[in-house]
């Protein structure tokens, strides 16, 4: 078994040769912030149905519950902040030439932290929109407290800005980030079970474009036998480490 320093040079090695990444993150990455993942036995779907809150069915049946989970979420959110996974990778964006970052979260972590360019495939719990003409809404307070409320336009209800299952994706997001996994030479998948398509096609475009794929989960996941390589670390431990290796071989 290769030792872990082994590991993160032979990364290295390889990383210092790259002028393109690109990087999908799910829900893992923010969980050392303290947010719930979806799949992990404590996760979301452990305790709730997808389909009841994550989706548009599940939102005009009952508004008021799935509405009111969103909420819930923003009121943790509102007292998270970035873990130092989510900063590593600020600090890959300033060093490598072409670094794509896309994500699934919907929590604005990484803008927070401070990525520029952020590819959000689902969308974002800080933003709303009307339900019938689309029109955007934001909270005016992000305690958690916002009412369910309707359109003044058109008396639609007001929904989370996100990406509910059933639902299309942003198109221009997705299409960039099928682009960028042709583009790049090395593809990080961090913190994803990788069970959510379109998103889980990502690593194979990139895979199959002949991209070195890396893996970044402490468990095993539909990925993990594409990947070239896997740290079965949290990401807010392991990606530092790398970024340490890394930053020390370019100066
Ligand atoms: C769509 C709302 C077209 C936002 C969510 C094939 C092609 C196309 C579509 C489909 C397809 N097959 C099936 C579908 C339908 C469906 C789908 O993929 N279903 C799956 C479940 C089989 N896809 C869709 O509906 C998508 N729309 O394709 O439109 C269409 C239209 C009509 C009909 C057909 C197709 C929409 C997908 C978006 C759904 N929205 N939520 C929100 O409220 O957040 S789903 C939910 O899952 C979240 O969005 C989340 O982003 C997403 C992915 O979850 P992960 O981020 O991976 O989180 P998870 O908990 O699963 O895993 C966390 C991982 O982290 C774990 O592996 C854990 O080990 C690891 N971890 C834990 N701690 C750490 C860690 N890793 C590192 N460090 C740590 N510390
Ligand atoms: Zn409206």
């Amino acid at each position: 078994m290769m030792k872990l320093d082994d590991k993160i040079n032979n990364l290295v090695d390889i990383l210092l040769n790259c002028s393109n990444v690109t990087v999908l993150t799910g829900a893992g990455i923010s969980a050392e912030s303290g947010i719930n993942t979806f799949r992990d036995p404590d996760g979301y779907w452990s305790k709730f149905n997808p389909q009841e809150l994550a989706s548009k069915d599940g939102f005009i049946s009952n508004p008021e519950f799935v509405w009111s989970w969103y909420q819930y979420r923003l009121k943790v959110l509102h007292s998270s902040e970035p873990n130092s996974g989510h900063k590593s990778l600020v600090e890959f964006e300033k060093h490598i030439k072409q670094f794509n970052l896309v994500t699934q979260n919907v929590d604005g972590l990484h803008q927070k932290a401070g990525s520029k360019d952020v590819i959000e495939l689902h969308g974002s719990i800080v933003r709303n929109k009307c339900i019938e003409c689309n029109l955007p809404y934001h909270n005016s307070v992000f305690d958690g407290s916002q009412l369910l409320s309707k359109c003044y336009l058109c008396n639609g209800l007001i929904r989370p800005d996100v990406v509910w299952f059933g639902e299309f994706l942003p198109e221009e997001e997705i299409n960039r980030a099928e682009v960028y996994s042709t583009e790049c030479e090395l593809f990080f998948s961090i913190g994803t079970s990788s069970e959510v398509y379109p998103a889980a096609n990502l690593p194979s475009i990139a895979k199959n474009c002949g991209a070195f794929i890396v893996e970044i989960n402490p468990n095993f996941t539909s990925l993990s036998s594409l990947a070239d390589v896997r740290f079965e670390y949290p990401s807010g431990e392991i990606l530092p480490k790398i970024l340490e290796k890394y930053e020390m071989r370019i100066t």
